[in-house]
């Protein structure tokens, strides 16, 4: 994969809004930010660019005031076979923006559909706009999703109701979405940028290896069973007993003062 310094971002822009935060934003609305490859390598570039660079502590992606993305860029899926499918580099982005260590917001307005919901959903929290839309219509091309979207949607809002999403193609509103549990908020459409980077604000004020361990922790229970994510919940727990931060986290209770974390 190129280097993000190297690539030159188009498809996406690229913004430091506030103190240690990184904003993305999604940029092909003419398509409806339909997620090409390029597309794809640029925000996993910028994505591990940020997990090594001390300065940023939380990402927010969105997809601009009117739409996330609509999946795929089905123009340039189209030219794949069933062989050259198979190496297909997306496959490697995606896996690097699983792997972002840090907090990541997604801020969705419009439409989330096929890879867009796939993208949101490798978000650790959702912030929906009321004109927020979600589905997995990957059945009315003739596929299923190819990003995670039949396992992350079900262990989020259960079984039938991501079968209804990924056989029948319908799309859930946002409210449905949060009563479903997969957003944290919903917000007027033209405040979810906002909401989201307040989030993030919070979040980067607070201690940073706790947020990434607290984060990895909480990925533990998809990917465990209760006693070996309870273990690691323990392990992780007690590892951030050397830390600095700890420190002066209680050495500013004690002082009744804001605590300054370091991220050591
Ligand atoms: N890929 C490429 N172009 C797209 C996409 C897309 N996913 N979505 C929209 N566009 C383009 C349209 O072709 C149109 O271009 P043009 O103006 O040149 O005709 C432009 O964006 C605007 O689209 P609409 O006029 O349709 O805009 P609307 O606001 O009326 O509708 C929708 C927006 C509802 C998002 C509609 O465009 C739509 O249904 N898009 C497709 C959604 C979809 O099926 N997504 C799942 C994609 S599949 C996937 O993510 C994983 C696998 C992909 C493999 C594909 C193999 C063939």
């Amino acid at each position: 994969m190129a280097d993000y310094e190297d690539i030159r971002p188009e498809d996406i822009r690229v913004e430091t809004p506030g103190p240690h935060i990184r904003l993305i934003t999604l940029n092909r609305p003419r398509v409806r930010n339909a997620l090409r490859t390029r597309l794809l390598e640029e925000v996993a570039a910028v994505l591990r660019d940020a997990a090594t660079d001390d300065d940023v502590r939380a990402v927010v992606l969105t997809g601009g005031p009117d739409v996330f993305a609509a999946g795929a860029d089905i123009t340039e899926m189209e030219a794949h076979d069933a062989v050259t499918i198979q190496n297909d580099p997306r496959v490697m982005h995606w896996k690097m923006i699983r792997a972002f260590p840090k907090p990541l917001i997604a801020a969705v307005n419009g439409y989330a559909l096929g890879g867009g919901n796939e993208l949101a959903m490798h978000a650790d929290i959702i912030i929906a706009g009321d004109t927020a839309q979600f589905g997995q219509p990957e059945v009315n091309l003739g596929i299923i999703p190819g990003a995670g979207g039949t396992q992350r949607l079900t262990r989020v809002v259960g079984k039938s109701v991501a079968m209804k999403l990924c056989l029948s193609g319908a799309f859930m509103d946002a409210q449905e979405a949060l009563a479903r549990g997969l957003v944290a908020e919903v917000v007027p459409a033209d405040q979810t940028l906002d909401r989201a980077l307040a989030l993030a604000a919070t979040i980067a004020k607070k201690a940073p290896k706790a947020v990434q361990l607290a984060k990895v922790a909480v990925l533990k229970s998809y990917q465990l069973g209760l006693n070996e994510a309870l273990a690691f919940e323990r392990d992780a727990f007690c590892s951030l007993f050397a830390t600095e931060d700890r420190l002066e986290g209680i050495a500013a209770f004690r002082e009744k003062r804001k605590p300054v974390f370091k991220g050591r």
